[in-house]
Order: C-alpha cells, then sequence, then structure tokens
C-alpha cells in the first residue's frame, strides 16, 4: 500500500501527475469547450468542459487530498458550491444553519431557497445541547461554519457529527475561514465540507471560485449531477490559479496564523480596544473546543473598540494604511473590513446584532506581510 503523504506534501503532489502529453509539471490551463471524438461516445473521458476539463480534476483532485476526502467538486463561487448543496433537499425540509455566519450565505439561503419551501433556523451552534433542542423529524441538513464568520465562534464539529449522525442528518461544514491547513471537517464525522476557495485555498485575492469534498460515493454522485445540470462551473484558468494557490497553503497559513496572534495579543492589550474575538484566547468561550479540532488559531480576527464607538470603528477603519479596505479575506495582503455595512449588510440590522454583528465590530484578515509593519499600521490608527 502506498504511504499517505503528509499535509504539507499533499498540497504540492495531492492527485497531480505530470500531464500525459508532455510531462508538464504544472496541470495546463486546457482552454477547450469541447473534445474531438473518433466515434459517437468514443473519447478519451472528457466529451464537455461543463461536466469535466482536466485542469478541474487536477483541482478537484487535489482539493479532495487535502480535505482528507474521496471526492472533489469545484464551482464557479463558494455561493455556487452552497447553492449546489441546497438542492439536495426538498420543499418541507428544515436546515439548521448557524446564527453567525457570512452574511452572503445567510442571502442565498433566506431569498432565494426560501422561496422553493426550504425551512431555515438560525442558531447559536456553540452548544451542541442547544442545537439538540431544535431538531425535528423535518430537519435534513446541519450548515455549520467554524470560525464563524465575523464572530469568531467555533463549534464542536465531533459533537455536531454525532448529533447528525443519531438524526440522520447531514452535516455540512463551510470550512472557509480554517483551512484544510487547521481542520479537516470529514476526519470529525462531516458529510460535506465546503469552501469558499476564493479565499485561503487560493491566497492571493485574484479568483472566485468555491469546492465541496465528500467521501460518500452516492453523495457524490448526486453533487456532480447537479455539478453539470445546473451548471456553475469555473473556468480552466481560475482552476489553475486555485490549484497553483494551494501550492504554497500550509507556508501561507503558517504565517497567517503567527501574524494574527501577536495582533490579536497587541489589540487584547491596547487600551482603546473593548473586546477581541480570536479563538486563541484561554477566555474565549470555545477555546478548548478549537485546541482540539484546530492545529493553530487561524489569521481571521475581529474586533470592537472603546465604548462600542461607530464613530471610532469608522476613524480606525480609515486611518489604517497598510490594511486595505475591502471584502474578501484569506489573501497574502492584510484586509480590514466592516461587517455591518459590508460583507453581513445582507442580514437584517436587528438579527446580525443578535450575534454581535454591531455597528462598531472590526473584521481584519492578517496577511503575511512583516507583522511589525502591522502592528504599527493599527497602533497609528488607533492613536
Ligand atoms: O465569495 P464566494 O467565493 O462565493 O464565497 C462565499 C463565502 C462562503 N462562506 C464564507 C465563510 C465566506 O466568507 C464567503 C465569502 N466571504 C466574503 C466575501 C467575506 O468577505 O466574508
Amino acid at each position: 500500500m502506498k504511504k499517505k503523504l503528509h499535509f504539507n506534501s499533499l498540497t504540492i503532489h495531492g492527485g497531480q501527475a505530470p500531464d500525459p502529453a508532455f510531462g508538464a509539471v504544472m496541470p495546463p490551463v486546457y482552454m477547450t469547450s469541447t473534445y474531438a471524438q473518433s466515434a459517437p461516445g468514443d473519447h478519451k473521458g472528457y466529451e464537455y468542459s461543463r461536466t469535466h476539463n482536466p485542469t478541474r480534476t487536477a483541482l478537484e483532485k487535489n482539493i479532495a487530498a487535502i480535505e482528507n476526502g474521496k471526492h472533489g467538486m469545484a464551482f464557479a463561487s463558494g455561493l455556487a458550491a452552497m447553492d449546489a448543496v441546497m438542492k439536495l433537499l426538498q420543499p418541507g425540509d428544515e436546515i439548521l444553519a448557524t446564527d453567525d455566519l457570512y452574511g452572503g450565505s445567510y442571502r442565498l439561503f433566506t431569498k432565494i431557497f426560501e422561496a422553493y419551501g426550504l425551512v431555515f433556523r438560525f442558531i447559536p451552534m456553540r452548544d451542541t445541547a442547544t442545537v439538540a433542542q431544535h431538531i425535528t423529524p423535518k430537519t435534513k441538513l446541519f450548515w455549520v461554519e467554524t470560525p464563524t464568520n465575523p464572530m469568531m465562534n467555533i463549534i464542536d464539529l465531533k459533537g455536531m457529527a454525532e448529533l447528525a449522525k443519531a438524526h440522520n442528518i447531514t452535516l455540512a461544514v463551510d470550512n472557509t475561514f480554517a483551512s484544510p491547513y487547521l481542520q479537516q471537517p470529514l476526519e470529525f464525522g462531516a458529510d460535506i465540507v465546503m469552501h469558499s476557495a476564493t479565499k485561503y485555498l487560493a491566497g492571493h485575492s485574484d479568483v472566485i471560485l468555491g469546492s465541496l469534498v465528500v467521501n460518500d460515493d452516492t453523495l457524490a454522485e448526486r453533487l456532480r449531477f447537479i455539478q453539470n445540470a445546473s451548471g456553475a462551473v469555473p473556468s480552466p484558468m481560475d482552476c489553475f490559479l486555485v490549484l497553483r494557490g494551494i501550492k504554497t497553503l500550509h507556508v501561507r497559513m503558517e504565517r497567517h496564523c503567527e501574524n494574527a496572534a501577536q495582533i490579536a495579543a497587541f489589540l487584547q492589550q491596547h487600551p482603546k480596544i473593548e473586546q477581541v474575538y480570536w479563538p486563541g484566547f484561554e477566555t474565549h468561550p470555545n477555546h478548548t473546543v478549537a485546541k482540539q479540532q484546530m492545529n493553530a488559531f487561524g489569521g481571521m480576527l475581529s474586533f470592537v473598540p472603546e465604548k462600542s464607538s461607530f464613530a471610532m470603528a469608522q476613524k480606525i477603519i480609515t486611518s489604517l494604511k497598510i490594511f486595505t479596505l475591502a471584502e474578501s479575506l484569506g489573501g497574502i495582503e492584510s484586509l480590514v473590513g466592516h461587517p455591518a455595512s459590508m460583507t453581513h449588510a445582507s442580514i437584517p440590522k436587528a438579527i446580525r446584532e443578535k450575534s454581535g454583528v454591531v455597528d462598531a465590530l472590526i473584521r481584519l484578515s492578517v496577511g503575511i506581510e512583516a507583522v511589525e509593519d502591522l502592528i504599527a499600521d493599527l497602533d497609528q490608527a488607533l492613536s
């Protein structure tokens, strides 16, 4: 039996082999929509690029390898991947989703899929026992983000998987914030792991792409059917870019995590900061779970300035010089975001504030620049 490679080798070699045509070490970008057949149905495994494309196959195999799963699928965006998962369900089915999640996910669920009869309940998932209370015979899917966007809540993946199994519920985990470098949800018993590969997997803020990884053959077949039938697939060039990004995932993540830890500590002791949300703090409500299921604490953190002052939050955001004010996260460059007006604006104010997304909340995607420069930037903005 072949010995399984370590994660830091799988990012580079997982599912990859030199291209059979000329031995290209990187998978060529197969810019083709269709493939010649020598007789009807007689082809080399590829017929039409919505169904499959060799560059996409290379990426799909690689993503499956780094998530320690069997089947990988790539989509035109993270939301397109989620859209495919929702199409597994039937009208009347209930979905329990975490109450703190990406605003676009909330929008997809409530503004698109509710109209097709799916029923969503957004609940706090920090404590598995609370989740259990919301299960009904119609509950078919758990939608989990951990760490959550943007409050950095941690959800117990093993506990959720046990609960899901006991009630025959599918557990889907959005692993965007952690990346497979930090945690591999299938290992804890999740059924589906989803990524906005736009973020850490691609890592360079130059592409939009989504992915799903599953172990179950039947589930993979159903999702592949939806992928082809609905057609929200990425271009070969985008697949190439994400594949190239993944090859450095482990070294980037190491630095993202180191830098974020130092910035979290800096903000935590700063007199003008009221609260810092980062799962690496021992005082974080689910720090113990984070330590159990993650290899480190990630490159994301959120904070609120003193007195929860929106005016001060605005002043900090606009004073930053290295942190760029922009949507998205997970790229090599540091970004600052204002969830209430940007990534989470599609969640009604009263609902988003219940989960902590107040107007004064600031989110940081800590990049891999010299941490001294990042801390100096925050220091000058805060003064
Ligand atoms: O942007 P797209 O690739 O479609 O992915 C959507 C998505 C899904 N899940 C999570 C946890 C996400 O953070 C996102 C996208 N998020 C941002 C753009 C953001 O700035 O939070």
